[in-house]
């Protein structure tokens, strides 16, 4: 049987990356809806894409469609997932699922009530060698967790003339490096150590009161090719840095720190947990490196070579060792487990991040944002 057709939301960065990932798992596009439909057609037509929808509801309209891609803007995520799942579309949802647990709070229950799939796309669990420290960790290789700490750093919104939508508020949310980088590096320590974050501190600053907001959009990280004299000084309400305590179920603590003005760290992700046993590091910009840190024998990198791994990590590396595996492959190893599921009816085991773990994330969020209002630590109800 063949895998279901797909609609892609929002053609920006992220939309044109769900694209080429689809085609290299052999999905079929169905179609693409974007913001601009004369901007829409034309990259429709450079990607051989040929219908180009008139609107949303064209999409939940269109039998042909089983899963629908939402790469919008942060502000659309809920209401368009809501009208897809009320509609019997299967849903693959940018992060963050939602702009406060109200919202995310009811897609994870109107999830809960369908058989359909409703996906978070939190891809960066889809790294081979993250697979693998999962499988490590699961089979008690680093002992008890005890320490698990880290950061996500960039550069994109370094200067005063850098902008984005998730700048504005009304379109990325309150909250920005927080919710924008911050729950792909929280979602991963949780599934990784399978430990809740429990309870939070943070400390939230904006180095850049105001910013210089461009005539026309400027579409993610694509800001230095696109300088534009014609701006607006614009105050910006959203954090540049976050710097995080964390408490876990099993009483592991942690630190996180966030920052979307860091120079020369380009999407420098990057995690080490310490283990009763032994630790483990890892790191975006070099993702095909795990280092094992031991007490009394050598330290060890272990290199991504899919017949070393562990077997259930295994199937999450498409290439054999030596040759590297990256960012674009994340997506395709996510949306495989997605469309497999859809496929084979077999949504309720499917491993894939759900929206449940989207409307933890954004509880996070919204405990991040108390702890550093009130200048307190803020524990997480349920
Ligand atoms: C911008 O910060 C961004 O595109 C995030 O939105 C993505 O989730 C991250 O993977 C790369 O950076």
């Amino acid at each position: 049987m063949n895998f279901p057709h797909a609609a892609v939301v929002g053609l920006g960065f992220m939309g044109r990356t769900h694209i080429q990932s689809l085609r290299r798992l052999g999905v079929q596009i169905g179609g693409i809806l974007g913001s601009d439909r004369e901007k829409s057609e034309r990259f429709g037509h450079q990607l051989g894409i040929s219908r180009v929808y008139a609107d949303f509801n064209e999409i939940l309209a269109d039998p042909a469609i089983g899963v629908v891609h939402l790469c919008t803007p942060n502000h659309l995520h809920y209401p368009l997932a809501k009208s897809a799942l009320q509609a019997g579309k299967h849903v693959i949802c940018e992060k963050p699922l939602a702009l406060n647990t109200t919202e995310s709070l009811e897609l994870a229950r109107l999830a809960d009530q369908h058989n359909l799939v409703a996906a978070v796309n939190y891809n960066l669990r889809f790294y081979p060698l993250v697979q693998e420290a999962r499988a490590r960790i699961q089979a008690g290789e680093i002992g008890e967790a005890r320490l698990f700490h880290g950061g996500y750093l960039q550069d994109w919104l370094f200067l005063p003339s850098d902008w984005n939508w998730r700048l504005e508020p009304e379109q990325g949310g309150e909250l920005r490096v927080v919710s924008d980088i911050g729950t792909h590096w929280m979602d991963m320590a949780s599934w990784l150590t399978g430990l809740q974050i429990t309870a939070v501190m943070a400390d939230l600053s904006t180095f850049l009161p105001y910013r210089r907001k461009p005539l026309h959009a400027v579409e993610t990280f694509a800001g230095k090719l696109a300088a534009d004299d014609q701006a607006e000084q614009t105050p910006i309400h959203t954090e540049d840095t976050a710097c995080i305590l964390l408490a876990f179920s099993n009483g592991a603590r942690g630190a996180l720190t966030l920052s979307q003005i860091s120079a020369g760290r380009k999407n420098y992700f990057w995690w080490e947990i310490s283990g009763s046993r032994a630790s483990l590091r890892w790191d975006q910009e070099n993702p095909n490196q795990l280092w094992v840190g031991q007490r009394d024998q050598p330290n060890q990198i272990v290199i991504k070579d899919p017949a070393l791994m562990h077997p259930e990590a295994r199937p999450f590396a498409d290439f054999p060792g030596g040759h590297a595996e990256g960012y674009p492959d994340t997506f395709v190893q996510l949306f495989r487990q997605v469309y497999c599921a859809v496929r084979d009816n077999a949504i309720r085991s499917a491993a894939f991040p759900s929206f449940a773990d989207g409307h933890r994330q954004i509880a996070l969020c919204s405990a991040i944002q108390q702890s550093a209002r009130e200048k307190r630590w803020v524990e997480l109800t349920d």
